[in-house]
């Protein structure tokens, strides 16, 4: 049985999405962020780092949601490309997510949304980047359903809690077409729409 340390956000759906698509049995273990358990000693000898979300499958003990749909992705031999070209090109959308899409939407959500003291430079400087990055992916999927190429991947999976937050949020999601239409290609997957179920009634913005 997999264990996942969890709380519904961008970062957690990823995981019970993935978890849901491939079918897989799973315990959820709730960690209230907004309560700071992921600061309890139980959870940080888990993940040094202090967030969730957290998989532990037997004696594997994974941080990072990427490298934890990365781990199930190569665990099933599912949603990860087969080829050493398509493979990579799930890694670098992946690596796009990671180093892009979460650090500067996750910002930009802070500083129009929740910020103590409003910070104009701060607010133009990531939602520019949030646009921006937007504006990448809407050109990516021009003539294509998802973003690495032919399939729908964990790539897709990665990127999909990030706007889902974003529109969640009543964001700047409308000049983009087709990643609107993506957005909706996704949301419309029973596997998507269960992952995002999961302790869904306790959701508070991050
Ligand atoms: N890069 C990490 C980021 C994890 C992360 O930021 N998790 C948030 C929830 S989406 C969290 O636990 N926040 C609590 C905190 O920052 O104290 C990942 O992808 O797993």
């Amino acid at each position: 049985m997999i264990d996942l340390y969890y709380w519904p956000t961008p970062n957690g759906w990823k995981v019970t999405i993935l978890l849901e698509e491939l079918g897989l049995d799973y315990r959820v273990i709730p960690v209230n962020i907004m309560k700071g358990e992921q600061f309890a000693p139980e959870f940080v000898a888990l993940n040094p780092n202090s967030k969730t979300p957290v998989l532990v499958d037997s004696d594997i003990t994974l941080f990072e949601s990427d490298a934890i749909m990365l781990y199930l992705a190569e665990k099933t031999g599912r949603f990860f490309g087969k080829t050493t070209r398509s493979k990579y090109e799930v890694l670098q959308w992946l690596m796009f997510q990671m180093s892009g899409v979460g650090p500067f939407f996750d910002q930009a959500n802070h500083f129009t949304r929740y910020a103590s003291e409003e910070v104009p430079y701060a607010i133009e400087r990531y939602t520019n980047e949030a646009s921006r990055l937007l504006c990448v992916m809407d050109k990516r999927l021009d003539g294509r359903n998802w973003v690495s190429g032919g399939d729908y991947t964990i790539a897709d999976i990665a990127l999909f809690g990030w706007v889902q937050g974003l529109v969640k949020e009543g964001g700047f999601f409308s000049p983009y077409a087709e990643v609107a239409d993506w957005f909706v290609r996704l949301a419309a997957r029973p596997a998507v729409k269960r992952g995002l179920g999961v302790l869904a009634e306790v959701h508070t913005p991050s």
